[in-house]
């Protein structure tokens, strides 16, 4: 079904709950605001759009930085080991982030940092967004957005997950299935270098094409 035709059957379906039951002012306004929700919906199945826009991480009003390293294992089973840090220091930025995917051997190295966001799902999660080049020819440089997630240590309940601007995407998992020897993420305590840039930029500026994106 076409975009359109959803579009169409909305529409359609919002006037019927106009003229019948939803006869209150409040409730047409919603069965109204129904139709560009269930818009988005459709169109974009890995996005969480929120009220404001993007998926909802800004620059942690306290900020600080987080380290990690380890492998996950991708829905077949083979290896994709990283290493990703990323943080607030000194007004700026920094990070660094590498992954190979040992099934497809595609190679991923940063070239900038651009982004550091905690996320409204969990005060454990932290998100990484950059540029980064890869061994895989396509357009280069790509955007990457990277999610990490400690939850505590050792790093059998940490996750981790990366986005690519080209289409690559492991979602967010366990670190080696959960089993030990997985590697870890670690969230480190704000300190007085881990300043953010001022003022935070946007979701939109730090992630780009990614900014409604979760990886
Ligand atoms: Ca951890």
């Amino acid at each position: 079904m076409s975009r359109e035709t959803r579009n169409a059957e909305l529409r359609a379906k919002t006037e019927r709950m106009l003229r019948g039951s939803l006869k209150h002012a409040r409730a047409a306004a919603l069965a109204a605001a129904l139709v560009p929700l269930a818009s988005v919906a459709v169109s974009k199945a890995v996005v969480t759009v929120n009220a404001s826009g993007g998926a909802g991480g800004t620059v942690p009003p306290t900020c600080d930085f987080a380290t990690s390293g380890g492998f996950v294992l991708k829905d077949g089973g083979t290896k994709v080991t990283f290493g990703a840090h990323g943080g607030c220091k000194h007004e700026d930025f920094w990070g660094h982030l590498n992954i190979t995917d040992h099934q497809t051997g595609l190679s991923v190295n940063s070239l900038e940092i651009r982004g550091y966001l905690n996320s409204p799902a969990s005060p454990n999660i932290r998100d990484i967004c950059g540029t980064a080049t890869t061994n895989q020819g396509g357009n280069q440089p790509v955007e990457f957005r990277v999610r990490l997630v400690d939850n505590g240590e050792p790093g059998v309940a940490d996750q981790f997950g990366i986005l690519l601007s080209n289409g690559y995407h492991i979602t967010t998992r366990l670190l080696n299935n959960g089993q030990n020897g997985g590697g870890n993420v670690q969230l480190h305590e704000p300190n007085p270098s881990t300043s953010g840039p001022v003022p935070a930029p946007s979701e939109q500026t730090m992630c780009g094409s990614l900014w409604e994106m979760v990886p």
